[in-house]
């Protein structure tokens, strides 16, 4: 990858990070209006029941149950990526509220948004030991997101894009919060959260999809990373959970291609792709051409960003 940048270079083409820095300078995002999150945090009591009990609003100070303010400061972070980065004010872009309720259930393996607001379990502490880490919370946010632009149906391609999409974001979200750069990211999703009994690092991994665990209870990682890999089944609406790792690793690839900070030229492209979607049917290659679209939209035909977004699709089996 690095030798693919130097040759870029001797061609006389200008660094990667200088036209980050020109595109950030011509970026359109109207963050001045947005003013602020409005974060609502419930406890579930281990109860099936949502939201629960309102246990900290905006500007509420801690309240030193962890997983409560765990949760209300990464929506902030999130809430903080999608105004600053993208101009995006909220899940809605009104400015809706963050509705977010922790001790879902008892024992409950697993997080979600179930249309207005997030809600996450504990894990039984066996398979999984929490689902408040900031890649899954912005993963979950970013669905709301995706409700509301794009509007991606959640079974088989489009599904599996719903799915990348939410990790892509949940991603940036734990990027630009430890302020990292993309070729020193890990790019996994859900780090820590498996239980200490389980072979593995995370729930998913964008750079090696299928390689995130390998445990006797939980199986191997099923995510394939190429079109040859494609598992066509009826589970999961139709493997959204194990397609993903394709659209994934398009844009890991894309991303490491460029260097620099993944949330922003990359994250701006692939956000401008979903909001200007307006096929919620789209299929992994409509995504790829809608990227490409943005990417051209956003960086100019020719740009090294649309050279190498090609690159990355087709490197995953996706031609455009
Ligand atoms: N944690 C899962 C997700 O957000 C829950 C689900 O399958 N809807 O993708
Ligand atoms: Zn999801």
């Amino acid at each position: 990858l690095r030798d693919e940048r130097a040759e870029l270079n001797r061609a006389g083409l200008p660094p990667a990070e200088l036209l980050s820095g020109n595109y950030a300078s011509r970026a359109v995002s109207p963050a001045e209006d947005i003013c602020c999150s409005d974060r609502r945090i419930h406890d579930g009591e281990h109860k099936a029941a949502l939201p629960g009990k309102l246990i900290r609003s905006e500007g509420d100070p801690a309240t030193g149950i962890a997983d409560a303010d765990t949760a209300y400061d990464a929506a902030g972070q999130v809430f903080s990526m999608y105004a600053e980065e993208y101009g995006r004010n909220s899940l809605d872009g009104e400015g809706m509220p963050l509705i977010a309720t922790v001790h879902h259930r008892r024992d409950y393996n697993n997080a979600f948004w179930n249309g207005d607001q997030m809600a996450y379990g504990t894990g039984d502490g066996k398979i999984f030991q929490t689902f408040l880490e900031l890649s899954v919370i912005g993963h979950e946010m970013s669905h709301g997101v995706i409700q509301f632009s794009g509007g991606l149906i959640y079974e088989n391609q489009s599904g599996a894009l719903n799915e990348s999409i939410a990790d892509v974001f949940g991603s940036l979200a734990l990027q630009r919060a430890l302020a990292q750069e993309a070729h020193e990211a890990d790019w996994l999703v859900g780090k820590g959260i498996l239980g200490p009994g389980i072979k593995g690092v995370a729930l998913r991994s964008m750079k090696a999809p299928g390689t995130a665990y390998a445990d006797d209870l939980l199986g191997q990682d099923p995510q394939p990373w190429h079109m040859d890999g494609f598992v066509s089944t009826s589970d999961d609406n139709g493997g959204v959970h194990i397609n993903s790792g394709i659209p994934n690793h398009a844009f890991y690839l894309f991303c490491n291609y460029l260097g620099g900070k993944a949330w922003e030229v990359p994250g701006r492209i692939w956000y401008r792709a979903l909001q200007t979607l307006n096929n919620p049917m789209a299929s992994f290659s409509d995504w790829a051409d809608q990227t490409m679209d943005a990417a051209i939209e956003l960086t100019g035909r020719g740009s090294i960003e649309s050279v190498m977004l090609r690159r990355a699709w087709k490197l995953v089996g996706i031609a455009i």
